[in-house]
């Protein structure tokens, strides 16, 4: 290691809160699927930024439309029209197939500002008395790190020493449909649910789950929300996850890959009367829709769908997916995902996932433990059959080892 690289990290560390434990790489460049550290080495990113780099890094025409627009107007609040938030409305909505759009930042503040819709809704649409509003949620959920999320998170390293936290919240098991019809009674507003829970380490629900969620949440008058955070924009081989369970939602939730990594910005679609309900002065964001981040999205989404990587996704993921189930080796317990959006599982005595993402380092690709056990990978989805198969011949060398 060279003084330079220990330098980045140990200044890091001196300076900065440690709410991260990052693996020791210190990356200065990117394109495509390919990112460099400082020392001039190669990896495969198959992190993509935890999914919101999945048009590959620094895309050409992503990366224009930014400088074209920097040099024009960055930001004017939404006291003022601009000229790139109407078309920006536009294309996601006939992207989506929505009605209504809400745009924000970060994927959290899109959470909360989900959450605020359907109370407001709940009060003046549904007649749900004032204050008593009750939203469902799942266990092992991940919708983000704001107070008001964490508050109804079920893992105590997220939500530990946090506290005091809003009420308001009932968590029932994922994937569990007869948990849903229980948990709902006249004060339930909305459900609030991952199509596959990311963070819990890329769980896919049982087949028919959604079906049932649908049926239950319009029969109750309760509106389905859908964190597409993650899985959206194409992760999954579909635009939204939702296309899997052939349903649709009332509320979606998108960000990372909408602006390609380039920018945070996030938003609520709906596709009825939820949005419809805040008026003038009941929410808001300084950046939320400015000129920059509008034009950013617009080419993200347009790449998305011009470059087929939505397609790629679907193709490459099953070729991914099989060419790991068909590694053997006893480290691995279970093998699982969806488009690009996998996992590995590992035995719990094959030791942590940790020391395999640190082999895998040693060999030029870039993936994340999650939950001691699991590596998760999502590389981007420009990914090509040739690099998965690079991938797979490094992934079968690693987990062949035993780091216990
Ligand atoms: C961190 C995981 C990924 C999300 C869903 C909302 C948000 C996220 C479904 C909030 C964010 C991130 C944030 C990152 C780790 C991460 C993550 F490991 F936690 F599960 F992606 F896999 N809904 N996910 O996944 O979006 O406010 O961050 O823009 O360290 O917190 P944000």
């Amino acid at each position: 290691m060279s003084s330079s690289v220990i330098d980045f990290i140990a200044t890091e560390a001196r300076f900065g809160a440690r709410n991260y434990e990052p693996i020791g790489v210190v990356l200065s460049r990117g394109e495509g699927v390919w990112v460099w550290d400082t020392e001039g080495n190669r990896y495969l990113d198959c992190l993509s930024a935890y999914s919101a780099v999945s048009q590959g890094h620094c895309h050409p025409k992503i990366l224009a439309a930014m400088v074209e627009q920097a040099h024009r107007l960055t930001l004017t609040s939404r006291a003022f029209h601009n000229d790139q938030l109407a078309l920006f409305y536009e294309e996601i909505a006939a992207l989506t197939g929505s009605h209504k759009v809400l745009p924000m930042n970060s994927g959290a503040e899109a959470v909360e500002s989900a959450i605020k819709s359907v109370r407001k809704w709940g009060y003046e649409v549904k007649g749900v008395p004032d204050g008593q509003a009750e939203i469902i949620v799942c266990a092992n959920n991940f919708h983000g790190r704001t107070l008001g999320v964490v508050g109804f998170s079920t893992d105590p390293e997220t939500r530990g020493h946090f506290g005091p936290f809003a009420p308001g919240f009932k968590v029932i098991p994922f994937g569990d449909a007869a948990a849903l019809a229980e948990a709902i009674n006249p004060n339930t507003v909305a459900f609030l649910v991952e199509p596959i829970q990311g963070e819990a380490g890329v769980v896919i629900p049982p087949a028919g789950y959604f079906t049932e969620v649908r049926e239950l949440c319009t029969a109750n008058n309760v509106m389905l929300v859908l964190d597409e955070i993650q899985t959206g924009l194409g992760r999954t081989g579909k635009l939204l996850a939702e296309q899997h369970e052939g349903i649709e939602a009332d509320v979606t939730l998108l960000g990372k890959a909408l602006s390609g990594g380039f920018y945070p910005v996030s938003a609520v679609l709906s596709n009825n009367d939820v949005l419809g309900t805040l008026r003038p002065g009941q929410h808001g964001s300084t950046f939320g829709g400015n000129p920059l981040a509008c034009a950013v999205a617009r080419a993200a989404m347009r790449v998305l769908v011009e470059e087929g990587m939505i397609e790629n996704a679907a193709r490459q993921g099953a070729h991914f997916l099989k060419g790991l189930k068909d590694i053997r080796t006893n480290t691995i317990r279970e093998v699982r995902g969806r488009g690009l959006m996998l996992a590995v599982e590992l035995h719990p005595e094959a030791g942590r996932a940790r020391r395999y993402c640190e082999a895998l380092q040693a060999k030029g690709i870039l993936a994340k433990d999650t939950h001691e056990h699991t590596i998760r990978i999502a590389p981007p989805l420009v990914i090509t059959s040739d690099q998965v198969d690079w991938a797979l011949e490094r992934f079968a060398a690693i987990l062949t080892q035993d780091f216990s």
